[in-house]
């Protein structure tokens, strides 16, 4: 039986043409720079985001962390989204590799895409208090998440990064998912990536690559960037069969992630359905589905659990919210299925209610 994988967009198999490329790929050391597929997909990418140069990262945690590290120093603060994936799902990095201090903030309207009022209360400029960690980052995500894949638009990432620069304060943007947002809002990449000083992409999320990422900055950061990736032990030798996949993904991909897109809209109008489930249906815009189930009045991880043993698979948060990724490995009818499947899993494990009546 074919697992019905909705975990995240992480679990893809790389496709054929990835394979063949992988196999053809010229290659060379990365760590002396000779690489020639690895320098292709970091010139391809600086062209298509317009920065000046990017760096191939074995994850998105490490290029994350590295732009924290090069735009902080200890004892300083990060603004972040309570919900953002640096401050929640990287362990405690900004603090183990940069002794930074993250400050989430929460979004006012509740989307988990901030407004520059969310962040300046929360941040400590130059006329801040000595006694006060001064804020040296402002982390954006897009798309974000944990926020169910919302997205931010062009004018609001400008307007942010504008008046983060107003405070000579940078903005590193963590766009693991950016080509899932330029989707959604019909902009090119680089209008999305342009204000930010430095950005990183995954290519192994929704462009269904297996492994890599890439920071992108100007030539000075990505040069220090470079002897950071070492010291934490990220140079890869022949990593041309790696980036051989990711520049496949990078032509084939974009076109098309909005078949994942509809595709997490189908599930996400199927979920409002059924008894019991809680989805924001206005936030479901890219291929992320974060639902609530705490009117079934079941365990998450126990509906999670049932539908493992029905061959889907999908990620409990907490007690009470369960996420579902799309990709291009789970076809329209397999999101029906899934959403049979959950039917069939609440009707099993909702509570029985005896009519006392019969007693
Ligand atoms: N996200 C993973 C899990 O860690 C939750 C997923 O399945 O979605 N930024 C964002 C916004 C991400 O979603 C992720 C991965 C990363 C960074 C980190 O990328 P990797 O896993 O390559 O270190």
């Amino acid at each position: 039986m074919k697992l019905i994988d909705l975990r995240s967009d992480t679990v893809t198999k790389p496709t054929p043409a990835m394979r063949r490329a992988m196999m053809e790929a010229e290659v060379g050391d990365d760590v002396y720079g000779e690489d020639p597929t690895v320098n292709r997909l970091q010139d391809v990418a600086a062209e298509i985001f317009e920065k000046e140069a990017a760096l191939f990262v074995p994850t998105g945690s490490m290029g994350n962390q590295i732009a924290v590290k090069l735009h902080t120093k200890p004892g300083a603060e990060v603004v972040i989204e309570e919900r953002g994936h640096i401050y929640n799902y990287e362990m405690a990095a900004m603090s183990a590799i940069s002794g930074a201090l993250a400050r989430p903030v929460k979004s006012a309207d509740g989307s988990g895409i901030l407004q520059w009022g969310d962040i300046k209360a929360a941040i400590h400029a130059n006329d801040a208090p000595y006694y006060v960690a001064p804020t040296k980052l402002i982390a954006l995500e897009n798309s974000h998440n944990l926020a169910g894949g919302a997205v931010m638009t062009r004018e609001r990432t400008e307007e942010l990064c504008a008046q983060a620069h107003r405070l000579n304060i940078p903005v590193h943007l963590d766009g693991a998912r950016i080509f899932n947002a330029a989707v959604a809002l019909d902009e090119p990449i680089a209008a999305l990536a342009r204000p930010a000083d430095s950005v990183m992409f995954c290519f192994s999320k929704g462009l269904g690559a297996p492994v890599g990422s890439m920071l992108l900055g100007t030539k000075d950061f990505i040069n220090e960037a470079r002897a950071w990736r070492k010291l934490l032990g990220g140079g890869m030798r022949q990593a041309g069969v790696l980036a051989a996949a990711a520049l496949v993904a990078l032509e084939e991909s974009p076109a098309r992630l909005i078949e994942d897109h509809t595709n997490a809209r189908r599930l996400a109008e199927g979920l409002a359905e059924i008894q019991g489930i809680e989805v924001d249906l206005e936030r479901v815009v890219t291929n992320i589905v974060i639902f609530d189930v705490a009117e079934t009045n079941l365990d998450a991880n126990d509906i999670c659990a049932g539908l493992r043993e029905r061959g889907v698979l999908a990620s409990a948060f907490d007690q009470r919210r369960i996420r579902m990724v799309t990709h291009y490995d789970v076809l329209q009818k397999e999101i029906d299925d899934a959403l049979a499947e959950l039917r069939s899993v609440l009707e099993e494990q909702r509570p029985k209610t005896v009519n006392s009546a019969f007693h």
